[in-house]
């Protein structure tokens, strides 16, 4: 057994606003006082993490000076070298301020989608400054409560405008940045555009430089849909589009949790863990969560070690589950393949080649025979995860 302790090559990241969340919700406030970026960047390195993001306004109070900003900009720089944490992601807050009630890059009003942009512009600045090759959107006003307001394709054209303005910005400035496109399907707004992982990349492709954008997906964001997490994260790997992930816990049909990471779901953050272990994602592991309301400030350090130790457990339980010979025997089973067949599969479409396809022996009556035995294989997998195997 490993001793799950996180090592800076595991490259975890907390946002600033995660552990720094006061544990308001909509019917209470905040029940913590938080401690400030630099307290949190201190310890967030004594704890193994390897980084933390931030979205502009979690750093530097909007409508801040410029020189207050330079002031919290050095202090936090400082923070940062002596606690050897590093910031991977930036982000911009288009959500929290009244101007951005009924969107930022997607509101009817071109004076707000102007201020969004040029919010944004500065917000990327500060990124590069503190050396994010990531920049995430998360377009949480993007939608809508009255589809009479607003038109859906026209509010797909602004969105692409704002990102075209700003990959060319971002490529001006020499920045070496990638964007992340985060899609969430409701919360805050009613409804949200491009709700989905593969709404997302479809929506990437119409972009003037797909080649800088990839998807930041969300485990709480796919789960509240009732949707299969890894089969997105899935698509997105295989497409090389899965430039940053939100890791948390969550459960299906409900409000936004953002629950710990590991706290619901077992097996599917373990398929999920396997999948990024398995195909070597190396881009930063984000817990986008927070601490239960009920946490004092002790616990919520509580869960930040919790989430990175459990992903730690299920990368060990990933390597288990390789090297476990039973299972290994039945996936080979499963797996069992026909060369003739896998040869006419994968060399595409030839004369030749339809003409071996229908010379292939294929009996149906005899395929559907083959036994799949994936109840066995589904409860080995479950006492591996719960430790009896
Ligand atoms: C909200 C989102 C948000 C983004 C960053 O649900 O997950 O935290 O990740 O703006
Ligand atoms: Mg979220
Ligand atoms: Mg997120």
């Amino acid at each position: 057994m490993g001793n799950f302790v996180p090592q800076k090559s595991d490259k975890f990241t907390f946002g600033l606003w995660t552990v720094g969340n006061p544990g308001a919700d909509p019917f209470g406030g905040p029940v913590r006082t938080p401690v400030t970026p630099v307290e949190r960047v201190h310890k967030l390195g004594a704890l193994g993490a390897w980084g933390v993001n931030l979205h502009d306004n979690d750093l530097v109070p909007f409508g801040a000076s410029a020189q207050e900003r330079d002031r919290i900009v050095a202090e936090f720089q400082q923070a940062l070298t002596d606690s050897g944490v590093v910031v991977p992601m930036a982000t911009t807050n288009l959500f929290s301020h009244p101007v951005f009630k009924d969107g930022a890059f997607t509101s009817n009003d071109p004076k707000v989608r102007a201020f969004a942009l040029r919010k944004t512009v500065e917000s990327i600045d500060l990124g590069a400054e503190l050396g994010a090759k990531i920049y995430v959107f998360w377009g949480g006003r993007e939608g809508t409560e009255v589809d009479a307001s607003k038109d859906a394709v026209t509010a797909l054209k602004r969105f692409r405008e704002a990102l075209d303005f700003l990959s060319e910005y971002t490529m001006s400035q020499g920045y070496g940045m990638k964007f992340a496109l985060e899609p969430k399907p409701n919360e805050p707004r009613g409804d949200i555009y491009l709700p989905t992982v593969g709404a997302m990349l479809g929506f990437i492709s119409t972009l003037a430089h797909p080649e800088m954008v990839g998807v930041n997906p969300e485990y709480a964001h796919d789960t509240i849909a009732g949707l299969n997490f890894y089969h997105a994260v899935a698509q997105a790997l295989e497409m090389g589009k899965l430039f940053h992930i939100d890791l948390n816990g969550q459960k299906p049909g409900r409000f936004d949790q953002d629950l710990r990471f590991g706290q619901e779901d077992y097996k599917s953050n373990f398929f999920l863990v396997k999948l990024l272990e398995d195909y070597k994602y190396d881009g930063p592991k984000h817990f986008d969560a927070h601490a239960l309301r009920t946490s004092d400030p002790a616990d919520v350090w509580e869960f930040a070690k919790g989430c990175m130790r459990s992903y730690l457990i299920l990368k060990e339980k990933a390597q288990q589950f390789n090297a476990d010979p039973e299972i290994q025997a039945l996936l080979q089973e499963i797996n069992a393949g026909d060369s003739a067949a896998e040869t006419v599969l994968s060399a595409g479409y030839s004369t030749e080649n339809l003409a071996a396809l229908k010379s292939l022996d294929l009996d149906p009556e005899a395929l559907a025979l083959k036994p799949l035995p994936y109840e066995k294989l589904d409860q080995l997998t479950f006492e591996l995860l719960l430790g009896v195997r």
